[in-house]
């Protein structure tokens, strides 16, 4: 089986006859993402680019922000914006090495806001860069293989998969390797990238630099790219950490009594975001297309790509995600074109056991007798504060121990290959720095809470998401809900950048101090939440939730978990 038709279809048969939208011409304009970008980035007269220049960007791994802290004051003061860059990461099933790590820690320091984020794909965000600093940073990124390029716009994002599944007992596949093989097949050829940040070298395995030799047509995406953002996971059934179904593309693995992995399930078509008041979009969980054998999964990903590529609609982009086509056009429609590129249609999907979710925190044995431990970050922010040095004491233990480093899809990180003499001296550290393995103090309530962002940095942001969720999950500690199992999910719009619509709860920002709050996703990521309140103030939010918690506690079924209680027996505003 090959992707029998031609991978630069870009005529897009499946287009609408409206116009396309600005990014379109923005992007077919770009000469390979480049655009105005090579001007204005070196142009240190201002402290910000253009909006075109500004879409650009994103594309390598960069978005103009603004510190909205700042924003009445300055406007008041008749200045302009404090502007600044974040820049992201994109690390396939998110592995680095202990080097990278300690570099990304200074780089923090020295050229960010001395921070870290951890964000919900397994990568890094730096935030609060200033512009004379955004190319040193992405150089000294990149002279350690860490590569931004495509970590945001309109490409094939960052690839997931379980962070430590190819360390553990019982899996003979790696997936971290399928994982990078798919990242490096859906990089962008264009060598834009290279000319703007790193002088037009390539920064090879052994550490030499090689002059690239200019180009700019894309052989896989042409020259219009995708129609919106691309989110590709490997996941696992028996632990979905990696949220699987919300994702335009998910590769589940179908294993054997044994854990041998057969092949997988294609699934297509889910999605987090959504607008206020448009109905035509919508949180949506992907579809089982057909089965595919392990060998199969690049050119498959390949055809099931240019499907998106050419039937997603480039007229209006909050339509354009490839949930769209598959809800627009059906899964039999899917099979079928799926099946004209492929040569022939892939097999009916497998049936898979029940879902289950480890959020590998804690100490696990690998299978080469060496050690891994998960250490909870709150919301991803590697910071320092008073009661927990999580910047200094995870610096401190990576200098000292040199381990393997993982991040996962929880906005968390696990330390691996730790020698079975050593895991000692790191417990001792853990506890010096006040960080934890999971348990230790942290609460299970506080352990399965995730935030995005939102303020200040985040440009769509209409609630407070990070800085505010802690809080509640405090006040639900102390009003005795701590040592409750259940995802609590938190965003300050509806984009669902923290996977709000696939959590048990979901709070999601509707204006300052102002939210949804969504109920009875499933734990596994099976099952999308629903409206369970509008408008609800955040002074009433903890009240809302107790409500509902005890009324879970009375009525559940043994063992009955919050979300499916909530989906079972609740009354919701929609659906
Ligand atoms: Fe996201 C936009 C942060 C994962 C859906 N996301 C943004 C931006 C870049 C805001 C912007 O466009 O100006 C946010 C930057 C805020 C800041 O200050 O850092 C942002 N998204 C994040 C991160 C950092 C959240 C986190 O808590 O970790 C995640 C970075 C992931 C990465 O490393 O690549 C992040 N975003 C997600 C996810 C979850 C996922 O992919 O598993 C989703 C929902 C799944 C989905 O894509 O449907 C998500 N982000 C969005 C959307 C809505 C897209 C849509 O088509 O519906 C936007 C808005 C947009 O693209 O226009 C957005
Ligand atoms: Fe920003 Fe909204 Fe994403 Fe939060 S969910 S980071 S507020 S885009």
């Amino acid at each position: 089986m090959t992707a029998a038709l031609p991978l630069t279809e870009t005529d897009a048969p499946g287009q609408t006859e409206l116009p396309p939208s600005k990014n379109e011409g923005l992007k077919r304009a770009s000469d390979g993402l480049a655009g105005p970008l090579p001007a204005e980035i070196n142009d240190l007269s201002t402290a910000r680019i253009s909006e075109d220049a500004a879409q650009l960007l994103k594309f390598h791994g960069s978005y103009l922000q603004d510190d909205r802290d700042q924003r009445q004051a300055l406007k008041k003061a008749k200045q302009d914006r404090a502007w600044q860059f974040m820049v992201r990461t994109k690390f396939p099933g998110g592995r680095l090495t202990a080097e990278q790590y300690l570099l990304a820690d200074e780089l923090a320091t020295t050229s960010a806001n001395n921070t870290i984020r951890i964000t919900t794909r397994q990568d890094f965000q730096f935030h609060g860069i200033g512009k004379a600093k955004l190319r040193s940073l992405i150089q000294a990124l990149n002279d350690r293989w860490m590569t931004t390029y495509g970590g945001c716009g309109d490409v094939t994002r960052n690839t997931l998969t379980c962070p430590v599944a190819d360390l553990l007992p019982g899996h003979a596949f790696d997936y971290q390797e399928l994982a990078q093989q798919i990242s490096d097949r859906f990089m962008p050829d264009s060598t834009a990238y290279y000319e703007l940040w790193l002088d037009g070298e390539k920064i090879m395995a052994d550490g030499s630099r090689v002059k690239v030799t200019p180009q700019r047509e894309e052989s896989f995406f042409g020259p219009t790219y995708m129609p919106r953002k691309h989110k590709i996971v490997i996941g696992l059934p028996h632990d979905n950490c990696v949220d699987l179904f919300t994702n335009d593309m998910a590769l589940e693995a179908v294993l054997d009594d044994h854990s041998h992995l057969r092949g997988f399930n294609l699934v297509a078509g889910g999605g987090l975001g959504s607008t206020y008041g448009q109905k035509e979009t919508f949180a949506r969980l992907g579809d089982r297309i057909g089965f595919l054998p392990p060998e199969q999964a690049i050119p498959v990903l390949e055809a099931a790509t240019a499907l998106y590529r050419d039937f997603g609609d480039r007229s209006n982009r909050r339509h354009a995600r490839l949930k769209y086509v598959l809800a627009d056009r059906g899964v039999e429609w899917f099979r079928d074109e799926l099946g004209r590129r492929l040569g022939e249609r892939l097999p009916l999907p497998a049936d898979v056991p029940q879902y289950g979710v480890d959020d590998h925190l804690g100490w696990r044995e690998q299978a080469d007798g060496q050690w891994l431990v998960g250490i909870w970050v709150e919301n991803g922010r590697i910071q320092d504060k008073a009661d927990r040095l999580v910047k200094t004491g995870l610096r401190a233990i990576i200098a000292e121990v040199e381990p393997g480093i993982r991040l996962t899809a929880q906005q968390n990180l696990v330390l691996t290959h730790i020698p079975a003499d050593t895991r000692p001296r790191v417990e001792a550290l853990l506890q010096q720095y006040g960080l934890s393995a999971g348990g230790d103090g942290l609460s299970t309530l506080r352990r399965y809470a995730m935030a995005c962002p939102a303020m200040p940095t985040c440009g769509l942001a209409v609630a407070e998401s990070e800085r505010f969720l802690p809080g509640v999950i405090t006040e639900l500690e102390q009003r005795g809900y701590g040592d409750d199992r259940v995802w609590i999910r938190m965003s300050g719009c509806p984009n669902g950048c923290s996977r709000p619509p696939s959590a048990e709860v979901g709070l999601v920002g509707r204006s300052l101090s102002l939210y949804n709050i969504y109920l009875g996703g499933s734990f596994e990521g099976t099952r999308l939440a629903r409206l369970y309140r509008p408008d609800v103030r955040s002074n009433v939010l903890v009240d809302t939730l107790t409500e509902v918690f005890d009324q879970w506690k009375q009525g559940r079924n043994e063992g009955e978990a919050f979300g499916d209680w909530a989906n079972r027996t609740l009354t919701f505003v929609e659906g």
